[in-house]
């Protein structure tokens, strides 16, 4: 079995009747979605917010009950996502899908987070991957200065020959810094930059690492 699928549907088997979850985009949770959706025409009774437009619609087309999150309500139960790049301490890199900032929100409102990956993303420390930050479009040169004074290049992610627009109509710079040795330092100095509105930096947020290995068995941590 593919390892993102065998990553995607291990975990479907932590959602149970009646949960609230949060759903993450990209191809690995995409087999988590399917998999909820079979087990939503077996029966399964639970409701769900998407972290994109992208998900909300297959998550519609495979009859997934969504619901809006409203002033009362408690934390989600669960919320399942991808991601970019995975640590050996479990930290995340994340965006390059470029929803990061409502799956930030998501996960940081679940009683449990579970990141699905497949084994490519397993690395020994983040930074390889260029680290996705959403910026404001006023001014989003200035904010691009000071985040190149952490140690990078921020380049403009563009989508057609125009610059990417976020489901929130913010722009998202690109940041290669090769290494992060300390994400949770780096986390916090980048969301202090004004302008800077979320970067794709999870740090201490995965309460479940499920790996998909090319033999299509998962291992989780
Ligand atoms: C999303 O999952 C993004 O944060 C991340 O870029 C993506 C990983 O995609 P895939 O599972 O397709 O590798 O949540």
């Amino acid at each position: 079995m593919d390892s993102k699928k065998a990553a995607g549907e291990k975990a479907a088997e932590y959602v149970k009747n009646g949960m609230k979850i949060g759903l993450g985009t990209g191809s690995t949770v995409y087999w988590t979605i399917v998999k909820l959706g079979e087990m939503v025409k077996e029966g399964l009774r639970i409701e769900a917010i998407p972290t994109s437009e992208q998900t909300e619609k297959l998550a519609i087309e495979l009859g997934i009950p969504l619901f809006k999150p409203y002033p009362s309500m408690k934390k989600l139960d669960l919320t399942i996502d991808g991601a970019d790049e995975v640590s050996s301490d479990v930290n995340l890199i994340k965006g390059g899908g470029g929803a990061l900032l409502r799956e930030k929100m998501l996960a940081s409102y679940s009683s449990v987070f579970i990141t699905v990956v497949d084994h490519s993303k397993c690395v020994s420390e983040l930074g390889h991957f260029p680290l996705p930050v959403e910026v404001a479009k006023f001014g989003w040169e200035l904010t691009s200065i000071q985040i190149a004074r952490l140690g990078c290049a921020p380049t403009l992610r563009m989508a057609n020959g125009a610059p990417f627009i976020t489901d929130n109509g913010n722009y998202l710079l690109d940041c290669p810094f090769d290494t992060i040795t300390n994400p949770a330092e780096m986390t916090v100095k980048l969301n202090r930059i004004p302008g800077v509105a979320e970067n794709g930096l999870f740090v201490n947020m995965t309460n479940i690492l499920i790996v998909g290995r090319a033999d299509g068995m998962v291992r989780i941590h």
